[in-house]
């Protein structure tokens, strides 16, 4: 028998048990989920120490408010279930692009959601085979057949799998763009903001958008949930940029100034902390316009994305 397990994060009432009930969700669904894969040790153990650590969730938690805004009932169990492996693959591959971005060969970092980085624990090898796996998971769990998962619709997942697969390949790329980028004494906005809509922005897209059309929406409404994405993914980006700069790495869990050490392009560098800073609560407030100022959704229903977007302005890591 195939049916959803308590907790559900459904409905939206406020944004702390909301937060709380999907964390809980996702933790069991990561259990199933490795359960299912089997994968030999220490592959195993490296995956679930990578996707079991203190992250902020929160691009499953933008599936998950996508999701609410578009008023559903909560009895769609086939629905509510593609949303979970929604919220799933977009924290499986968000979490295989910080173990990668750790490595030696790239940026190098010893500490993540403040534990150490994958191939300090374990080794390179496996830290390496770790993000592979989750990425190829991540695409296995929107159609697998897993205990406490509803199965997949045929249709939702071919869906799914179009909004996610070019963007997944958008954030590689992006991660091209920001290393090519490294040590340049100047840069353009109209770059940086270039290489910001992939690497960061193209995931923040694709976890709203596959809310949206877990939920049924409408195109009008997918068309405002799109642009709402895109002014939190590059705000998100500018408010990473200023915490770099201005939080301890005990609060950031990962190392502060390792934007400077790296000599990489940011927002900071191209404007300054306190430019930087209103620029991202700009781009918050545009967001949140994206929603409010259009008829697609109703008062309550838009609750979750703007509660969210408050907790991401005021977010300190
Ligand atoms: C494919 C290697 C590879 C990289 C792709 C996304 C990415 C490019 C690299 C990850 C490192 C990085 C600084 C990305 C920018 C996006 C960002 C701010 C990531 C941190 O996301 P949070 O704050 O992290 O949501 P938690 O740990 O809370 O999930």
């Amino acid at each position: 028998m195939t049916v959803s397990v308590t907790p559900h994060f459904m409905p939206f009432t406020t944004f702390e048990p909301f937060h709380h009930a999907l964390r809980a969700q996702l933790r069991q669904d990561v259990e199933v989920l490795f359960t299912y894969a089997n994968l030999p040790n220490p592959l195993n153990e490296a995956c679930r120490y990578v996707m079991t650590a203190h992250g902020k969730m929160v691009r499953p938690l933008l599936v998950a408010s996508a999701f609410a805004s578009v008023n559903i009932s909560t009895e769609d169990n086939t629905r509510y279930d593609m949303c979970r492996r929604a919220a799933l693959a977009v924290e499986l591959l968000h979490t295989y692009s910080l173990v990668h971005d750790d490595l030696p060969c790239m940026d190098d970092d010893a500490l993540r959601r403040g534990q150490p980085t994958a191939h300090i624990v374990f080794d390179e090898a496996t830290a390496l085979l770790a993000g592979d796996v989750l990425q190829t998971l991540a695409f296995e769990v929107l159609s697998a057949d897993m205990p406490t998962f509803a199965p997949a619709n045929a249709t939702l997942t071919s869906q799914l799998l179009a909004i996610f697969a070019p963007r997944a390949r958008r954030m590689v790329a992006g991660q091209m763009l920001d290393l090519n980028a490294e040590a340049r004494s100047s840069i353009l906005q109209s770059e940086l903001e270039a290489i910001h809509r992939d690497k960061t922005g193209a995931l923040i897209e694709a976890a709203v958008l596959m809310g949206a059309i877990c939920a049924d929406a409408s195109a009008l409404q997918q068309q405002a949930l799109q642009t709402f994405a895109q002014h939190i993914g590059l705000a998100f980006q500018v408010q990473d940029d200023v915490l770099d700069v201005t939080t301890s790495t005990d609060t950031l869990g990962k190392s502060a100034g390792s934007d400077e050490k790296l000599d990489k392009s940011t927002y900071v560098k191209l404007m300054g902390v306190d430019s930087a800073q209103h620029y991202a609560q700009s781009l918050f407030t545009d967001g949140k316009s994206a929603i409010i100022n259009t008829h697609h959704f109703s008062s309550s229903s838009h609750h979750a994305l703007l509660a969210l977007t408050d907790w991401l302005w005021a977010r300190h890591k």
